[in-house]
């Protein structure tokens, strides 16, 4: 669809355009009285997060993010699906899946009574995905933005046989310093320490932050909190079918070897992801839905 035929069907006065972005891409942009967000529509990538209360983002975009037809976007609310992670047995297939990369269609807006504005999409298929992803299935994101912002991934199995699906909400969340954070919710949980090579730890209080991280917390429907002590807030990370909870800081020497966080970005963002992954793939028998939700929201410390 071309932004002229978005802008006529599904553009909502003062307060959702769509509008063409860097490296062509096309985002939709969301300002109400209680927040503001953009959406780039190759990903269904919520990139940027603002409830109005708040002076700083919620959510974390680099600003050396590359925008580029097929290229994923360092920041922002990446999805992962319908695996997490490397594929189980293809190595050539793209790291957490392809959804992130490939365009999403909108297929409805709304102005709500509350105040928020919502916005529904569908990711469009085409023969890589299929090649890629054989299972006859529709994967859908609605999001709601206010001065919560709220995520729900749909997975309905269209097939005739169960469908397996990894998936994440790779969300990084704006903070005042890393080693200034606590993530607090995982006490007691296992985790996989992707950094020690996937060996398994029981988590034993409030995570903090001073050096590499990469764990996937598994069985886990908790809340979390990120407490920040530099920008005097908390964000609130709660979900609904999500059973794995994913916490990562590349730290210095891994984020200046990806290339696109700057000198010194990666202090200022933290992955909290709410996902499925490992232990929690989910089955999603035919003819069913799976729904994954999030809500972002932050408060006063
Ligand atoms: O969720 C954590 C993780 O899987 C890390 O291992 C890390 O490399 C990261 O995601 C970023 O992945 P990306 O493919 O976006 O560079």
């Amino acid at each position: 669809m071309t932004l002229a035929d978005l802008t006529t069907r599904f553009a909502l006065d003062g307060q959702l355009r769509f509008v063409e972005g860097p490296g062509g891409l096309l985002f939709a942009e969301i300002d109400n009285h209680l927040g503001t967000a953009s959406l780039c529509l190759q990903g269904a990538h919520v990139t940027t997060f603002r409830p109005k209360d708040q002076d700083e983002p919620v959510i974390w975009l680099s600003e050396h993010a590359k925008f580029a037809p097929a290229k994923s976007i360092r920041g922002g609310a990446p999805i992962c699906w319908p695996w997490f992670g490397p594929h189980a047995t293809e190595s050539s297939f793209p790291g957490h899946g392809f959804a992130r990369t490939v365009m999403w269609e909108v297929t409805d807006t709304a102005a709500l009574e509350s105040g928020e504005t919502r916005l529904a999409l569908s990711l469009v298929e085409s023969e890589q995905t299929r090649a890629q992803w054989p299972c006859a299935s529709r994967v859908s994101l609605e999001v709601t933005v206010g001065a919560t912002l709220t995520m729900t991934l749909s997975s309905t199995n269209l097939g005739s046989t169960p469908m397996q699906i990894g998936e994440a909400l790779h969300t990084y969340f704006q903070i005042g310093d890393i080693a200034a954070i606590r993530v607090l919710g995982l006490e007691g949980s296992e985790y996989v320490d992707k950094v020690e090579g996937g060996v398994r730890k029981s988590e034993t209080g409030a995570v903090t932050f001073a050096d590499e991280v990469d764990r996937v917390y598994l069985n886990t429907e908790a809340t979390c909190r990120i407490e920040d002590s530099r920008l005097g807030r908390r964000i609130v990370v709660a979900k609904r079918g999500s059973r794995s909870t994913v916490l990562w800081t590349p730290w210095r020497d891994k984020a200046d070897k990806m290339g696109d966080f700057g000198d010194d970005g990666w202090r200022r963002m933290v992955c909290v992801e709410s996902a499925n992954a490992l232990d929690n793939v989910v089955s999603v028998a035919p003819g069913q839905t799976h729904e994954m939700q999030v809500e972002y929201r932050a408060e006063s410390l």
